[in-house]
């Protein structure tokens, strides 16, 4: 069902999807006194409860505070000031704010997070539309797009100054541009992630990734009362290859080592996620801005897809507010370019994780021994441990956006 408001045909910022990046773009949009819809395909219940992201980084936690949503983040987030990496039982600590000057990670839920926003949308009755669906969208070339879209039965169309397609990796914004404008660059990984909520207080007070010759597992946690925990599978294994006993069986001998024991509790969810690398370039097409899950996905092992949203809507709406207020286009027009150099440096680190963690069988016994050789490298090199450190927390990724004297290559 859509909201009791009215429904818009014109707004400045027309915004497709109510993810994190939709959501915040709004409020942030709204606080500068530009005008924005958002249009959300999935009703509000569906969008408060699917489970994803757990781990904000400082510049996230500073957005959502920026946009006034982060009074419940901050009482209730949990600060890290390091993670735990484990091969095959043998442990090494990243002490994040010791190698960083003091940054750490917050874990916060990211059904939380958009909990929080659509709580505040809603309060301040700006318009998001649930169950409105963008179908396609007309006339990018002109100073006033149009977006389609599908609510209650009926077509309607929505003018606006400027797109903003955050409507995460299977929506059309991206597939809206001429065929062969957005290059695309990807790679899929011989694994899959399948996650649970668990009714148990963690076990760890920092998250603990690990790598084991069975495959990687995960645990991180939710609140005082639950775990999030992961255990790599193979892609073609379903929820139903997985009851529970084997799921704290592979849980226990994965994430063991001597004097450490994993509570077990009631298993609430089971998800299986697929694991995937995706870079659309440029993330601009004339009055469209791609920005979110819509333009790059990760796979989640370095904890950054949400927090790759978040710094690319930051980045899109300062880009709005200073054309808007200041007649300065200089922003929309590097956009672009200033998330790219990011997009690239988040993606190699993703991959660093995720290779340095899975066990992959289609690997030789040469590459196994390099994927220990860098682990050990991380448990003798502090050097090795602090550019961990530096992509965990997102340092490297904003001073990689800043570089703007980075030239980018020919083919973006
Ligand atoms: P979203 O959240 O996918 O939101 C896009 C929204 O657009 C809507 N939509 C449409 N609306 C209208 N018309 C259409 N035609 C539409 N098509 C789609 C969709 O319904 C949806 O509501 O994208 P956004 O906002 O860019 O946010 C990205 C994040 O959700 C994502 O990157 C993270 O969840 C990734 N991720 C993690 N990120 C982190 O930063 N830290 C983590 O710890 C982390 N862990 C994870 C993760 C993702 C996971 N999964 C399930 C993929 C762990 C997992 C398991
Ligand atoms: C999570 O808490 O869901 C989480 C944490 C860290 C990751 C991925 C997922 O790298």
């Amino acid at each position: 069902m859509a909201t009791t408001l009215e429904i818009p045909t014109r707004t400045q910022v027309g915004i497709i999807g109510g993810g994190p990046a939709g959501l915040l773009l709004a409020q942030l949009l709204h606080q500068q006194g530009i005008t924005a819809v958002v249009l959300e395909n999935r009703s509000r219940q569906r969008v408060e409860s699917r489970q994803r992201a757990g781990l904000l980084e400082q510049g996230t936690v500073d957005a959502l505070r920026e946009a006034g949503a982060a009074e419940r983040l901050d009482r209730e987030g949990l600060f890290h000031e390091g993670v735990i990496l484990s091969y095959n039982g043998q442990r090494h600590r990243i002490a994040l704010t010791e190698l960083t000057g003091g940054a750490g990670v917050t874990i916060y839920a990211q059904t939380e997070v958009v909990k929080d926003l659509i709580a505040q949308r809603l309060a301040t009755q700006q318009p998001l539309l649930f169950e409105a669906e963008a179908t396609h969208i007309e006339g990018l070339t002109t100073d006033s797009p149009v977006i389609h879209y599908a609510l209650d039965g009926q077509q309607h169309t929505l003018a606006c100054d400027f797109v903003a397609g955050c409507d995460g990796f299977h929506g059309i914004a991206r597939r809206t541009a001429p065929e062969g404008f957005f290059k695309t660059y990807d790679k899929t990984y011989p694994y899959c992630w399948l996650g649970i909520i668990a009714q148990v207080p963690p076990s760890t007070d920092e998250l603990i990734y690990a790598f084991h010759e069975r495959g990687f597992a995960l645990h991180s946690m939710r609140s005082s009362e639950r775990s999030r925990l992961y255990v790599q599978c193979d892609v073609t294994d379903t929820v139903a290859d997985w009851p529970d006993e084997r799921i704290w069986a592979e849980l226990h001998l994965r994430l063991g080592t001597a004097g450490w024991t994993l509570s077990e509790g009631p298993i609430l969810e089971k998800t299986i996620t697929p694991m995937r690398s995706f870079v659309t370039a440029p993330m601009q097409y004339e009055r469209l801005f791609l920005a979110g899950d819509a333009a790059h996905i990760v796979p989640p092992t370095g904890g950054k897809g949400l927090n790759m949203a978040v710094a690319d809507t930051r980045q899109l709406f300062e880009a709005l507010r200073t054309h808007y207020q200041d007649g300065d286009n200089r922003g929309l027009l590097d956009y672009s370019a200033a998330c790219m150099r990011r997009v690239w440096r988040v993606q190699e680190f993703s991959n660093y994780m995720t290779e340095l963690l899975h066990r992959n069988p289609e690997k030789s016994a040469f590459d196994q021994h390099l994927q220990e050789a860098r682990f050990q490298l991380l448990t003798t090199s502090r050097a090795a441990s602090q550019v961990v450190a530096e992509n965990y927390v997102g340092l490297a990724a904003r001073r990689a956006s800043e570089a703007a004297e980075w030239p980018l290559p020919q083919a973006l």
